[in-house]
């Protein structure tokens, strides 16, 4: 069975062909203006990135090289007896735009369990940590001083040949991917007191151990909850804060641990990716003010409290959405197949109900629907994973299999150092004076 690294190597010299070319023919041609409000306005819409393992399209939302979520699920293989897509073959085919067979995607399971194991001083580092500090700052420490053994900045001392960075590069993000799992199960073990880390079991694919280091291994559901949890979070496009971050960063030569690292840094901000805590928190406040009665008209009033009194209504709005987020649908249709009855998953859908129409009328929010985190921790809560700011490691998690895809097609296609230009409002002020 052809590896992944081998079917990357045959991919990659035409793809850098393929960029030379369409380089030759359109370089000097122009998208269109920047404007000064793009500028001061974080960015919006300013072609700026390239990646091809996934495009974000506002109406329909993601497509993983050309997939949609339903695509993935019909068309990836799944663990035996399984309905979800295994995330190993979501990662294959973010890599090469193909689908693996059954044979390769197990291959990957038994690749990531045999470079699971931590360094016994990262074990150290995380042990030392009192369980005030949030587990998303553990997590980033952790992953930052993997670099202790990253085999691409050993490379570079070595004095490695530019057009060769692509192989260690994809080793190191084959390690990192590998040991997020015995990474966040000791977080999880250390902060909540759930005992001893059990080993990884070579046979299980990555999301039966995951499962199982954080002590839900032995529900069937929740192991197909995280497989497709995993799928879902791992990319979306290249501008969103956790994968541009690990873009950029990756374009200094910095490893994939460093890159990542940081990239889980943005992934801790409540616009990004801890907003799948700030939703749970929203529901406990908005149950425990409102009492057991929820009727719309409380959570109207709630939502637009909310809004009153500064705040953003977590999990709804998007940067680029302006429609729902076809994470949130893929999420809502495992809690009607697993879990329907559930009171908080009503809840989530009362308010589906009811935020959309209160935004649109503050006038605000771009975007009314809600977005993947406004459904994650309704699924993880049910399951028993209840403690709400672990949830963001486990979007983290799943986003290193986009960012370390980026940094292994970054390196193989050569990008450049990125360094955009700042201005000054004083400047801004002279360029645009008499225009
Ligand atoms: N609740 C209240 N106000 C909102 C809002 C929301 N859910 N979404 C946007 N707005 C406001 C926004 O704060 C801005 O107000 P100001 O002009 O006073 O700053 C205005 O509407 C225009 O913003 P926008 O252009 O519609 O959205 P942005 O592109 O600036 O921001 C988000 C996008 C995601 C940061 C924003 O929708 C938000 O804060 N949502 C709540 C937090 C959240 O759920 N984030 C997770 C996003 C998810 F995709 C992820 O990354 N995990």
């Amino acid at each position: 069975t052809q590896t992944l690294k081998e079917r990357l190597a045959e991919l990659i010299p035409a793809e850098i062909e393929n960029v030379k070319a369409v380089r030759k023919e359109h370089g000097a041609k122009a998208f269109g203006q920047v404007t000064v409000d793009q500028v001061y306005g974080g960015m919006r819409g300013l072609p700026a990135l390239l990646w091809d393992g996934s495009v974000l399209d506002a109406e329909e939302g993601i497509r993983f090289r050309g997939k949609t979520i339903p695509d993935c699920q019909a068309q990836l293989p799944k663990a035996p007896g399984g309905s979800e897509p295994l995330p190993e073959a979501l990662f294959w085919l973010l890599l090469t735009g193909e689908v693996p067979t059954p044979e390769q995607t197990q291959a990957l399971s038994k690749e990531w369990a045999a470079r699971a194991q931590l360094p016994e001083f990262v074990e150290e580092i995380l042990d030392r940590c009192p369980p005030t500090l949030h587990p998303m700052t553990q997590f980033s420490m952790a992953v930052t001083a993997l670099n202790h053994d990253s085999a691409f900045a050993k490379a570079y001392q070595q004095g490695i040949s530019k057009k060769d960075y692509w192989g260690p590069t994809f080793e190191d993000s084959m390690d990192l991917i590998a040991k997020l799992p015995n990474i966040a199960g000791r977080i999880y073990r250390n902060v909540f007191g759930k005992g001893k880390l059990p080993a990884i079991d070579p046979s299980k694919d990555y999301s039966a151990n995951l499962a199982t280091l954080l002590g839900f291994g032995d529900n069937e559901a929740f192991v197909e909850l995280l497989r497709l949890y995993v799928v879902i979070h791992s990319d979306h496009e290249g501008g969103n804060v956790s994968a541009h971050t690990g873009k950029l960063v990756g374009s200094a030569l910095s490893d994939p641990f460093l890159a990542f690292g940081a990239s889980l840094n943005g992934l801790a901000g409540p616009l990004h990716g801890l907003a799948n805590q700030e939703v749970l928190i929203w529901l406990r406040k908005m149950k425990a003010q409102i009492g057991d009665d929820i009727s719309d008209e409380k959570i109207k009033e709630y939502v637009w409290a909310t809004l009153k009194g500064g705040q953003v209504i977590p999990g709804y709005g998007h940067a680029v959405l302006r429609k729902t987020d076809p994470r949130y649908t893929a999420q809502r249709e495992f809690a009607l197949k697993h879990l329907p009855d559930d009171p908080l998953f009503k809840l989530v859908g009362q308010i589906y109900k009811i935020a959309p129409d209160v935004l649109l009328e503050a006038g605000k929010a771009k975007n009314p629907w809600p977005n993947v985190d406004a459904h994650s921790g309704v699924l993880l809560t049910y399951y028993g994973l209840d403690q709400m700011n672990f949830y963001t490691v486990l979007f983290g998690v799943s986003r290193a299999f986009g960012v370390a895809a980026q940094l292994i097609w970054d390196r193989a296609l050569g990008a450049p150092l990125e360094r955009p230009k700042s201005y000054s409002t004083e400047a801004i002020k002279k360029i645009f004076a008499n225009k």
